[in-house]
């Protein structure tokens, strides 16, 4: 059956969900937003539909990706659906909690076009009260310093999905020692190929595995920076 006859809200949860992955995998953006509504009518959360919707459907999309069985011009329609998932679940993930957290300045790093995950992780920061700026893709490291200099974070936060970009943490973090700043930010990295020994390695505070690691992570250092003890 093509995907125009199926009504998705005739589908049990289940079955929806398995939808919804066919459909980001196939770049259909109205479907998803069509499937994201119709979870969030049916009572799920904003995290579970996020993670079991769409963070899984992006994931097979990765898998036949490197496989060779997808191509960039399909990755990136797939990508488009994600984003179009993602603006229905924004309001619900950045409703932003009565506490000010501070702020941070994200971005990804320099040769690195890929955005979503930075995207997410930049949308429940704010949910948890966090001020953010984002620099967006693509940042050499003129531009994060520019941007620290500028809001004056709290919090850097850098991105990369490449095992090619993902060295570029480096550079930011060595230039951040040379002008005798890096101790003024708390520094964050993540992506899929990092893990906690590269976060030592580039010199930053911590490496966030996921999202919800990263708000974690950042009230934690910011709590601990203020001498603050743990709220619940
Ligand atoms: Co790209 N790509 N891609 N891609 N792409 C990967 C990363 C890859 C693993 C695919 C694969 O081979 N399986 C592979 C990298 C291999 C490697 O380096 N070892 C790859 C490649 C090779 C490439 C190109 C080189 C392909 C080519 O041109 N031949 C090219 C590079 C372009 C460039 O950047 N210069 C490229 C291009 C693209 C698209 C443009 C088509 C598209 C990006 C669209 C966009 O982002 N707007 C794309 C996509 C979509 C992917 C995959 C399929 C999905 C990434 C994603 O969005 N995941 C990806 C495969 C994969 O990762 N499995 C792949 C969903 C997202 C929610 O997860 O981004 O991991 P993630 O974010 C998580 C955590 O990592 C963490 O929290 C997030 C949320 O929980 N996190 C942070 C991320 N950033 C953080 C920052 C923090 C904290 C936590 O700061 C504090």
């Amino acid at each position: 059956m093509s995907s125009e006859e199926i009504v998705l809200e005739s589908l049990p949860d289940d079955e929806l969900v398995k939808q919804m992955h066919d459909d980001l995998y196939d770049g259909l953006a109205d479907e998803i937003v069509r499937g994201t509504e119709i979870l969030l009518a049916r009572g799920w959360s904003a995290e579970k539909t996020l993670s079991e919707a769409l963070v899984e459907g992006m994931r097979i999309v990765g898998i036949d990706f490197r496989d060779g069985i997808l191509f960039v011009p399909e990755v990136l329609l797939a990508a488009n659906a994600m984003k179009a998932g993602m603006e229905v679940l924004r309001p619900l993930l950045s409703e932003s909690s009565a506490d000010r957290m501070g702020k941070v300045v994200i971005g990804t790093v320099k040769g690195d076009i890929h955005d979503i995950g930075k995207n997410l992780v930049a949308m429940m920061l704010e949910g948890a009260g966090f001020e953010v700026i984002d620099l967006g893709i693509n940042n050499p490291v003129e531009d994060y310093l520019a941007a620290l200099e500028e809001h004056k974070p709290e919090i850097l936060g850098m991105s990369a999905l490449l095992t090619t970009t993902m060295p570029y943490m480096k550079v930011v973090v060595d230039t951040m020692v040379e002008r005798g700043i890096r101790d003024d930010y708390i520094v964050l990295v993540g992506g899929a190929p990092l893990n906690e020994e590269f976060g030592k390695a580039v010199g930053a505070d911590a490496y966030c595995r996921d999202a919800a690691v990263a708000v974690e992570t950042a009230k934690d250092l910011i709590r601990r920076k203020h001498n603050r003890p743990p709220a619940d």
